[in-house]
């Protein structure tokens, strides 16, 4: 007869994975509550400490961490001397480990969870039983994951060696990741000396940045509600690599607008049209008029409920996903007609969420930072010139500031409030992006009395020269420049508004 060490703390699967493995002719040895659980369902099996001859210690500190198993875990089944060392002390093999571990990381997220708490959750035994059996995985079964009990029964019955090894990696991804929790818990720092991230996979994708390059996604483990991760896909062909970025994108501009119904449309990364209105239709209408052109094959975030009405009016384009709290039944029915175009609802990004970490990889590296989530308001900005910002300016430029920002360096945005009307972004010098939004924003018949943002100062005079030129009436920058006064003096020059916010908002 062959055994089976199970201890749990996930009893999910459990009744079903013990009477399979009875039925394959294992006896079972488990821990107390793993052991009341079977009982409970009349599945019989041998207490541990009737095997150690130790009840279980220190409130259940010491459970499994005895000779008795971990030599029936770890002795070679291929040695001579390993089995007779085993029988010498009337040890028998075990060959079956099935452990989940103490849930550290859920019990870290509990409000208001204490340290000690949190300490009590760390397992010990059950990693420790798991490392031996995947360590001796040649022979022994490790199962982590009560999501791979049907797989074992199978597997077992058809004594699949290359599922066992499998198993036994899946060991050490798992230990490894709740020890990074752990570790990270106790860091209690975003920049720990030794980063251990631990993620896993959401998906495989069919391809990366282009067709060539093989792509996964992957999720943390504490992925916020309104990540990506966490979004529901309701049609659709599968997101792609890209897709995912412009996505993400997409909802971070989309937490600076809780207030109004607001619609950003992204493309490659940036914006290419953000529209507020009274309702999510006229939201869209400006988005939609903000560059007409661009918003072809883009990714459209919505902050309110779709509608039949604005259903039908994205339906008429080629859009590749539409994101939304929630859609109207006859609205979904709309978008649905188009088969490849991607749904999901989203839950809306918090404005205020506590600042987030982003992560970009280097060769051999990693660069870790936190979020930009600063935004200015009206008691940042400094009047730099002779002539002030009307209010409806001031409203403009901190419109177009929280679009700025969200745009790839050098980024320029010519804007009224509520919407934009020309984004130059990711130009290698300033004058080239202001030239790029100005070009765009001069089609567009809203365009009189547009204000411009800059993500960054103006190195020269002559970005304020040419949108002066081209009918900018106010501008909003950081400055710092130590040719600052150069542009200000050209604002006078022109009779333009200026405010600088001192604060940059590259994004690179
Ligand atoms: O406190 S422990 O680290 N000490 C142990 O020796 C031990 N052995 C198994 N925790 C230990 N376990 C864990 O107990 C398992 O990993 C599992 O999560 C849990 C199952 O306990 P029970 O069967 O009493 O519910």
């Amino acid at each position: 007869m062959r055994r089976a060490l199970l201890s749990v703390s996930d009893k999910t699967g459990l009744v079903e994975f013990a009477q399979g493995l009875i039925a394959q002719n294992f006896e079972l040895l488990t821990t107390g509550g793993t052991r009341a659980a079977l009982t409970a369902a009349n599945v019989p099996s041998t207490e541990v400490s009737d095997i150690t001859g130790f009840p279980e210690m220190l409130d259940g500190r010491v459970k499994t961490l005895h000779p008795a198993i971990h030599a029936g875990i770890l002795a070679r089944r291929d040695l001579p001397a390993h089995m007779a060392a085993l029988a010498d002390q009337g040890l028998a093999p075990i060959d079956l480990v099935c452990i989940n571990l103490y849930p550290f990381a859920a019990t870290i997220k509990k409000p208001g969870v204490t340290r000690a708490e949190a300490i009590e959750q760390i397992d010990i035994g059950g990693p420790t039983a798991l490392r031996a059996a995947a360590k001796n995985g040649a022979s022994v079964w490790a199962v982590a994951d009560p999501a791979d009990y049907p797989a074992v029964l199978t597997a077992l019955a058809a004594d699949n060696a290359d599922f066992r090894q499998q198993l036994a990696m899946k060991v050490f991804q798992i230990t490894a990741a709740y020890d990074a929790q752990i570790a990270a818990y106790l860091a209690d720092d975003p920049f720990p000396d030794r980063f251990t991230p631990t993620y896993t996979k959401q998906q495989s994708l069919r391809y990366g940045e282009n067709s060539h390059q093989h792509a996964a996604f992957y999720a943390a483990p504490d992925a916020p509600a309104d990540s990506l991760v966490n979004a529901a896909q309701l049609h659709g062909k599968k997101l792609s690599y890209n897709n995912i970025k412009d996505a993400d994108a997409a909802l971070r501009m989309l937490a600076e607008y809780p207030d109004r119904p607001t619609v950003v449309a992204v493309k490659h990364m940036n914006p290419c049209g953000i529209g507020q209105g009274a309702t999510i239709e006229a939201a869209w209408d400006k988005a939609y008029a903000a560059d007409p052109m661009s918003i072809f094959g883009g990714i459209i975030a919505l902050n309110r409920p779709v509608d039949a009405a604005t259903a039908e009016k994205m339906h008429k384009l080629f859009l590749e996903i539409i994101m939304a709290p929630a859609y109207d039944a006859d609205a979904l029915k709309i978008l649905e007609k188009k088969k490849n175009l991607r749904v999901l609802t989203i839950a809306l990004p918090a404005k205020d969420a506590a600042p987030r970490y982003e992560t970009v990889s280097v060769t051999g590296g990693l660069l870790v930072q936190e979020s930009d989530t600063r935004l200015e308001g009206p008691d940042d900005l400094t009047v730099v010139t002779t002539t002030e910002p009307t209010d409806d300016q001031i409203a403009a430029l901190l419109f177009a500031q929280s679009v700025v920002k969200h745009v790839k360096s050098n980024a320029i945005v010519v804007a009224k409030a509520g919407q934009t009307l020309g984004i130059g972004a990711g130009q290698m010098n300033r004058i080239g992006s202001v030239e790029i939004a100005l070009k765009e924003a001069q089609q567009n018949p809203n365009f009189a009395g547009a204000v411009l943002a800059s993500d960054a100062f103006f190195p020269m005079n002559d970005c304020v020269d040419y949108a002066a030129k081209h009918g900018i009436r106010a501008i909003i920058q950081p400055g710092g420049s130590i040719r600052d006064q150069e542009s200000v003096d050209k604002a006078n020059e022109y009779g333009i508004a200026m405010v600088t916010t001192g604060v940059r908002h590259f994004r690179h």
